[in-house]
């Protein structure tokens, strides 16, 4: 087993874990077995969680959480749990205001986000900007969620931070797109000095011959720092006759030089299977925007959103899952060029 090990980790103890059953073929990923973790109509006026991201906080936890209205429009809900799994999400959308105070709400708000940086954490999603871009905004507290600019012209989406700065600067990945549905995608890398400016862009990676990836790829949950380099669980969505399948894939990146792929696996690491995966509001989803891990134990919690309709919860071990992404990795040459044409 490879010796990798988290840098920058920190000890997270009540971790939700559920020991490896017999029997998993394939990628060292299994789902927890109370999935899904969030159900149909769980807040009053919200019919449907999905595409969420939850982090420690405070010795327990918080989570941003798209809730679908019953109006069929999107927005980000706050929740907190003791144990990661159990959630009290608000009733109230998170309250976004400007610089000074004022109410600065989205039109409509879906797939967040949520990263620390430094003292700071920082909710991306993608938000009407006169079309589909990212939205952003900061809080320390919970309590007050303060827009800040939008870092990228339309047609953008899954926007996911970095948990620091490299060399100096903020670094994004996202994914350009159309307005609608996007038959095609890449992930690209931006950097910022100050979270307002956003250049220096460089392609990661882009949708390849693998059949569970060909049309397009996003970004998922927010890359984890390892001595091998950046883990990113990310999406790949194939078309069949029915529509689009979204599955969970496994890419690790240069630690000083994010766009370089440095394994990337060729197999993907969930496939839709299960009932909650396959069935819903968007059959066959299974869309990842976060992760829990624990430096003690090297254990990862993955948190996605099925068939548009619900979160479920997957675990994995970072040295096997490690292991695996590097024993079946196949690089293209767009993936290990730095990016810049
Ligand atoms: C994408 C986004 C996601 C969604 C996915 C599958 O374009 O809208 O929120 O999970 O499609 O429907």
């Amino acid at each position: 087993m490879s010796d990798v090990r988290f840098i920058n980790g920190q000890n997270l103890p009540n971790i939700p874990w559920q020991e490896k059953p017999e029997g998993i073929v394939g990628a060292p990923i299994w789902r927890h077995s109370e999935n899904p973790i969030i159900k149909r109509n769980p807040v009053k006026g919200v019919s449907r969680i999905f595409n969420s991201a939850v982090m420690p906080y405070e010795g327990k936890f918080v989570g941003v959480f798209r809730g679908e209205q019953n109006n069929g429009i999107p927005h980000i809900y706050l929740g907190f749990s003791d144990d990661a799994i159990n959630w009290n999400i608000n009733e109230e959308k998170i309250p976004f205001v400007d610089e000074n105070g004022n109410p600065f709400m989205p039109k409509y708000a879906y797939d967040p986000r949520l990263v620390k940086v430094e003292d700071t954490y920082y909710v991306m999603w993608c938000t009407d900007f006169y079309g589909a871009s990212i939205g952003m905004a900061k809080t320390k507290d919970f309590k007050t969620f303060v827009r800040i600019e939008n870092p990228f012209i339309p047609f953008n989406r899954n926007a996911v931070l970095f948990p620091r700065k490299v060399n100096g600067n903020f670094m994004m990945l996202s994914r350009p797109s159309d307005s609608g549905h996007t038959p095609f995608g890449d992930i690209f890398l931006s950097e910022s000095p100050d979270m307002v400016y956003w250049g220096k862009h460089r392609h990661v990676m882009g949708r390849n011959d693998k059949w569970w990836e060909n049309i397009k790829i996003g970004g998922g949950a927010a890359p984890i720092e390892t001595s091998e380099g950046w883990l990113l669980f990310y999406h790949g969505v194939t078309g069949t006759c029915n529509g689009f399948v979204y599955s969970i894939g496994g890419a690790i990146l240069d630690i000083d030089n994010p766009s370089i792929v440095k394994y990337r696996c060729s197999n993907y690491l969930i496939t839709p299977e299960e009932w909650y995966e396959e069935r819903g509001f968007t059959p066959n989803v299974c869309f990842p925007c976060a992760t829990l891990c624990d430096d003690a134990t090297g254990r990862i919690a993955i948190y996605y959103g099925a068939a548009d309709s619900y979160v479920g919860v997957a675990y994995t071990k970072l040295d096997e899952i490690v292991e695996y992404i590097k024993n079946n990795s196949s690089l293209s040459e767009s993936d290990t060029e730095i990016g810049i044409r």
